[in-house]
């Protein structure tokens, strides 16, 4: 009788038999890709990898020339258009009103600045907050610039004008 304990004994003949072992290598095999092909499909990996690489780099290129042309335009629009934000002026330009296109008009006399119009234009317009935004960085203010008269000049004046700034004429306040 055998023991339980040892389902083997040593002379059992441990080889697999020929048919099994003919099956398991068949099931397992693995079929060598040609060095052609393995080439082929690394070569188009690395395209596709390079041309996502341009497509990112150019998008990143774009979007930096877009947004520095919109600053461009922003400026240009700031500084050319007189102070008087984006309205249209009411007359073509001259070649005396372009010489004087850089200077800041003066307001008449007889009107009312607001205390938000920090440059004392006539106009409340972001100029005037980056103005009091600066001062602040650089500990340079002036007491006329607490437009919200809590006795400090800090980033809720420059909030208060830049509101003022951008308020739609005749809106909601
Ligand atoms: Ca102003
Ligand atoms: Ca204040």
């Amino acid at each position: 009788m055998s023991d339980p304990s040892k389902p083997f004994s040593d002379n059992d003949d441990l080889l697999l038999p020929p048919r099994l072992a003919a099956d398991l290598t068949s099931l397992y095999r693995t079929t060598a890709v040609p060095a052609a092909v393995d080439q082929a499909i690394c070569a188009q990996a690395r395209y596709h990898l390079a041309r996502s690489r341009r497509i990112q780099i150019w998008r990143r290129v774009g979007g930096g020339i877009a947004a520095a042309a919109l600053l461009a335009i922003g400026l240009k629009v700031a500084v050319f258009n007189d102070g008087h934000g984006l309205q249209p002026s009411a007359s073509a330009p001259t070649a005396e009103s372009g010489r004087q296109a850089s200077a800041p008009a003066a307001p008449p006399a007889n009107v009312r600045l607001a205390a938000e119009d920090i440059d004392r234009n006539g106009v409340v317009n972001v100029l005037d907050a980056f103005t009091v935004a600066r001062g602040i960085k650089s500990h340079h203010t002036d007491p006329l610039w607490d437009v919200n008269h809590d006795g400090v000049v800090d980033q809720q004046d420059v909030d208060l004008i830049a509101r003022t700034a951008v308020r739609v004429k005749g809106g909601v306040q």
